[in-house]
Parts: C-alpha cells; sequence; structure tokens
C-alpha cells in the first residue's frame, strides 16, 4: 500500500489562567465563539457537544462578510489536562482535508503550559498556515482568559516621549486596547532586540512582532475590534490618510522633531541620546542655521496641513484617522516652544483639529508629560 506523506505542527504557549477554564475554553461554546479564529476575524456561529463523538461547528466571518467553516469530533476529553479532536474545513484555508488536533494542558508558573499537536497536513503550507492561524488564535484564548486581557499578549515597546510610540499609543486607546507598556529608549539592546534599528515603537502580541508605526497601526486597525482608523469615505479620503502619513513620515518629522525640537532640547544637554540625534541632523551646520531652516519647511508644512481640513476637526473625514494619531503628537510638541508656537498662530484650522484631539480621552490617556 502506497504511505502518504503529512505534515504536523506543535505549538507551546503559556496561559496565564486556571487550568480548568483553558480546558472549558476548548468545549463550551460561547468562549469557543470569544476565541476560535484568527484575529481580525470573528465567529459567527459556534457550536459544541463535548461528549467523545459529540460534534462541534465554528463559523468564521472574514470583515468583507465572507464566511468559513470548521468542524469536526471530539475524540478525546479528558478534563482537564488533554482534549483530542478531528479538524475540517469546509472552504477557507482548512478546506478539503480532516486533520487531527491533540491538546495537553500542564499546570506551569500560576498558568498553564498548552501544548498543541496539530497532525495530517497535506502538505507544507497547510501546516503554515495553521501555525500562524493558531498563534493568532491563542493571542485570543490569552485575552479571553487572563486576568489582564489583551495586556497579556500585548506589548508596547518605546519610550512615551517619542511622538511615533505616542501615536500608537494614541491609536491603542481610539480603540480601547489594553497593552502593556516597555518604556525602551532608542538604540538600546533591548529595543535592538525586538526592532532592527533600534527605534521605537515596536509592538509584540503573543509571537508576532511589528515595527514601523504605520504598520503597527494597520496591525492593530484590523486584528482588533474598535472603531477603525482608516477614513470609511471612500478612496480619495484612505489615500489622504497615507498621504499625511507619508509626509510626515518623509520631510515633517524631520523638519519638526530632528531638525527642530531635538535642537531645543539639545541646547539643555538633555538627554544624551538626543544630543546625539540633534547633532547627528546638523550635519556640521551651526543651530541657529538648522533652526531657521527647519522653522522655514515647518511654516510650509503647517500650510499644506492647515488647507486639509476643509472646515472639519479631523484630516480626512468626520473621525480621527491614523494621519491625525501621526500628525497630534508633533503639533503638541510645536505648541510648546515660542517659535513655533507663532508660527501655530496663522494656523487656525490646525489650531482648531489639535484641540479635538486634545479634547479626546485617548489623548489624555496617553499624555507623556502633566498638561
Ligand atoms: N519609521 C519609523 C520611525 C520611528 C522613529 O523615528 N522613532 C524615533 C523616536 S520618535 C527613534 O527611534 N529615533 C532613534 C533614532 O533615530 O535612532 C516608524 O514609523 O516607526
Amino acid at each position: 500500500m502506497k504511505e502518504v506523506a503529512t505534515f504536523h505542527l506543535e505549538i507551546e504557549r503559556f496561559i496565564r489562567a486556571p487550568r480548568e477554564k483553558v480546558f472549558a475554553a476548548f468545549t463550551d461554546a460561547s468562549m469557543l465563539q470569544a476565541w476560535c479564529c484568527p484575529r481580525g476575524l470573528t465567529v459567527a456561529e459556534a457550536s459544541a457537544d463535548a461528549k467523545v463523538g459529540g460534534a462541534y461547528r465554528i463559523v468564521m466571518a472574514r470583515r468583507d462578510g465572507s464566511r468559513f467553516v470548521v468542524a469536526g469530533e471530539y475524540q478525546a476529553i479528558e478534563a482537564p489536562g488533554f482534549i483530542a479532536y478531528t479538524w475540517r474545513g469546509e472552504g477557507g484555508p482548512a478546506a478539503g482535508s480532516t486533520t487531527l488536533i491533540e491538546v495537553r494542558l500542564t499546570p506551569k508558573d500560576g498558568g498553564v503550559a498548552l501544548h498543541m499537536r496539530h497532525t495530517g497536513f497535506p502538505d507544507a503550507a497547510a501546516r503554515e498556515s495553521h501555525r500562524q492561524g493558531w498563534r493568532s488564535c491563542f493571542n485570543r484564548l490569552s485575552d479571553l482568559v487572563d486576568p489582564e486581557g489583551s495586556a497579556g499578549t500585548l506589548t508596547l515597546f518605546g519610550d512615551p516621549r517619542s511622538s511615533y510610540c505616542w501615536t500608537v499609543r494614541l491609536g491603542l486607546a481610539e480603540k480601547g486596547i489594553k497593552y502593556r507598556l516597555e518604556p525602551n529608549r532608542p538604540r538600546t539592546p533591548e529595543q535592538r532586540a525586538i526592532h532592527p534599528f533600534g527605534m521605537v515603537p515596536a509592538l509584540r502580541d503573543g509571537e508576532n512582532e511589528i515595527y514601523e508605526t504605520r504598520a503597527i497601526l494597520g496591525y492593530i486597525d484590523e486584528a482588533f475590534e474598535g472603531p477603525s482608523l482608516i477614513p470609511p469615505a471612500g478612496v480619495t479620503a484612505r489615500a489622504r490618510n497615507e498621504q499625511w502619513i507619508s509626509v510626515i513620515n518623509c520631510y515633517a518629522y524631520d523638519a519638526m522633531v530632528r531638525r527642530y525640537l531635538f535642537q531645543h532640547m539639545a541646547a539643555k544637554g538633555e538627554p544624551p541620546l538626543v544630543v546625539e540625534l540633534a547633532a547627528e541632523a546638523r550635519r556640521g551646520q551651526p543651530v541657529d542655521k538648522v533652526v531657521a531652516a527647519a522653522l522655514r519647511d515647518i511654516d510650509a508644512q503647517l500650510n499644506l496641513f492647515e488647507q486639509a481640513y476643509d472646515g472639519g476637526d479631523y484630516l480626512t473625514g468626520p473621525s480621527p484617522s491614523m494621519a491625525d494619531l501621526f500628525l497630534a503628537p508633533l503639533i503638541f510638541y510645536l505648541s510648546q516652544l515660542p517659535e513655533s508656537m507663532e508660527l501655530l498662530r496663522k494656523y487656525p484650522a490646525i489650531r482648531r483639529g489639535h484641540e479635538a484631539m486634545r479634547a479626546r480621552p485617548s489623548f489624555a490617556a496617553t499624555l507623556p508629560y502633566a498638561a
């Protein structure tokens, strides 16, 4: 008889919750509904007849409304330490094959060491897509059962005074996502361990690591519930959102922060990293010349943003989008120094937009300095 090669995967994950609770998450339909799909999807329907031979069925829904089903039968139920069940896809990534899942739960450090063995994949591609999927599912399982909710799995690495960290923290606050902050400075060994360039911020969600502020915001926006940070109103508004982010990344941050704010901070001699960054931005030119040129550029950039508001409080529509979250920390910092405060007087739409951002609970919740 011809033997068919199959592929399997093994995943280890620490879950900080009582073993009984984690076990129930595999047999209780309402718990399955809360966690058993990757981030960005939802479980539209779940049923589970938790006895040996009993069936379970999970209907997963994508944001676009499309759905796919996974179903199977429980093979072994040995509460609270072991459970086995078949896994069969009807459409979607698990389609066409029946595989076997075995989950062992062992008490560890006040929580549970979860070991999953998923066997019988027809090819490596199916195995890898399930590996990604399970990692994301287990982040959701942790959100559900860890007493700290998503802060048990989600960590933001970066100094909260950084405008880019602040942008991500605004996004997390706008969406009501709980997380832990690890206030790493840039260029430190700890930050280089999570960000290849040692910059801040970087995000870790379980085993998923993401860096670059726009990418982090994109991840949290799609992965979590809560108001979208992308303008809903059409292709032009969405392109504008990207445009303003790119303007900040490519031009405005350099003028507003590196060639202006940092020069002022460096003049006071603190902190040493800013002194270094300010010197890099000057490239051997005198401070006064650099600041004067920066202020001219900032003025031109503010002029562009001023036109963008179009009578509203936000840059791309009736609610804050990522572009507003990028801009708000920069305007805050500009409003703290006399020359740039003077410039801002010329731009009432920016000032009004900034007041709208400052009035939001997300702003007060993330302000890195006493107001
Ligand atoms: N492109 C990066 C920029 C991040 C960035 O410039 N962060 C600053 C702090 S606000 C930093 O880490 N600077 C340290 C350095 O320039 O080495 C992003 O979008 O996240």
